[in-house]
C-alpha cells in the first residue's frame, strides 16, 4: 500500500530509484535525512512536497505519510520510513558506513541526547501546522509568531550549547571527532535559527561545530537553501 501511494507519484523517463525521499527545500526534518543520506553516499529518487502550497495535506501524499508531513523515505518495497530519527538511524543500521552514533553506550546516549532536544523538544514547536495555528485558530500575528519560534528555539540551544562546552564529550564535532547524528541535528537547528532571526552568538560551541560540519560536502550539499526551489537568502 505505501510502495503503491509513493509509486503514484509520477517517475521520469528511464529512472529505476529503489529509495524515494519526499522532501522540500524548506523541510528541517528533511534536511536532516538529507544529510545523513549524503554521508552515506545513497542518492534516492527525490519527490517535492511544497508545503508553502500545503501539498502535504493532498490525499495522494497522505497515502504515502497519514502524518502529512516529511521526510517520509520508501527504500524498496516499503512500507514507508517516518520520523527523521528513526529513519535516521534506519540508514545507519542498514548502511553502517560511515557510522552515524558512536559505539560507546555512554557516547550514545549523549549524541541521542542532544539530537532529541532538537528533534523533539525544539523543531516541533515550530513547524508549519503549529505556525498555522497560532495565526488561524490563536489569532497570532506575524510579531507574536515569531517571538513563539524563536523563543522556542533559544530553548534548546540554551542547553545544547551547556551539554557541549561542559559535559567532556565534544570535539571537532558534538561526540568526539566523527560527525554523528547530534551534529546532523545541530545543523537543522542552526538553518531554523536563520529562519526565525536567532542570534547565535551566545552559543560559540555550537557555532564552532556547526561551522565544522557546513565545511562537509554532505552537510553543505543538503542545506536548504542549496535545494532546488529555494530563494537565494532566507529574507
Ligand atoms: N518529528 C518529525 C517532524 C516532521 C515535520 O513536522 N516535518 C515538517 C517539515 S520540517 C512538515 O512536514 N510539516 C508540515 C506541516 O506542519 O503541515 C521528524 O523529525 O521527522
Amino acid at each position: 500500500m505505501d510502495r503503491d501511494a509513493a509509486d503514484a507519484y509520477p517517475r521520469k523517463l528511464g529512472e529505476d530509484y529503489q529509495m524515494k525521499l519526499f522532501s522540500f527545500w524548506r523541510s528541517l526534518a528533511t534536511y536532516r535525512v538529507r544529510i545523513a543520506l549524503n554521508l552515506k553516499g545513497l542518492k534516492p529518487e527525490v519527490v517535492f512536497v511544497d508545503l508553502i502550497k500545503g501539498e502535504q495535506r493532498n490525499p495522494q501524499f497522505k497515502a504515502v505519510n497519514p502524518q502529512m508531513v516529511i521526510p517520509a523515505l520508501v527504500d524498496g518495497d516499503g512500507p514507508v520510513l517516518f520520523e527523521s530519527l528513526a529513519i535516521m538511524e534506519y540508514l545507519d543500521e542498514v548502511h553502517p558506513h560511515p557510522p552515524l552514533l558512536p559505539t560507546d553506550p555512554r557516547a550514545r546516549a549523549f549524541v541521542r541526547g542532544i539530537a532529541q532536544i532538537v528533534a523533539c523538544d525544539s523543531h516541533p514547536l515550530v513547524v508549519p501546522r503549529v505556525r498555522n495555528y497560532l495565526t488561524n485558530e490563536l489569532k497570532l500575528d506575524e510579531a507574536g509568531v515569531l517571538k513563539w519560534t524563536s523563543h522556542w528555539i533559544g530553548e534548546a540551544l540554551a542547553p545544547i550549547e551547556r551539554h557541549l562546552a561542559h559535559d567532556g564529550m565534544t570535539g571537532r564535532f558534538c561526540c568526539g571527532d566523527q560527525p554523528t547524528i547530534a551534529d546532523i541535528c545541530l545543523a537543522s537547528q542552526a538553518a531554523g535559527a536563520g529562519y526565525f532571526q536567532v542570534d547565535l552568538a551566545p552559543y560559540p560551541t555550537f557555532s564552532r561545530v556547526v561551522d565544522a560540519c557546513m565545511q562537509i560536502e554532505a552537510f553543505a550539499a543538503a542545506h536548504p537553501l542549496k535545494q532546488p526551489g529555494a530563494p537565494a537568502s532566507h529574507q
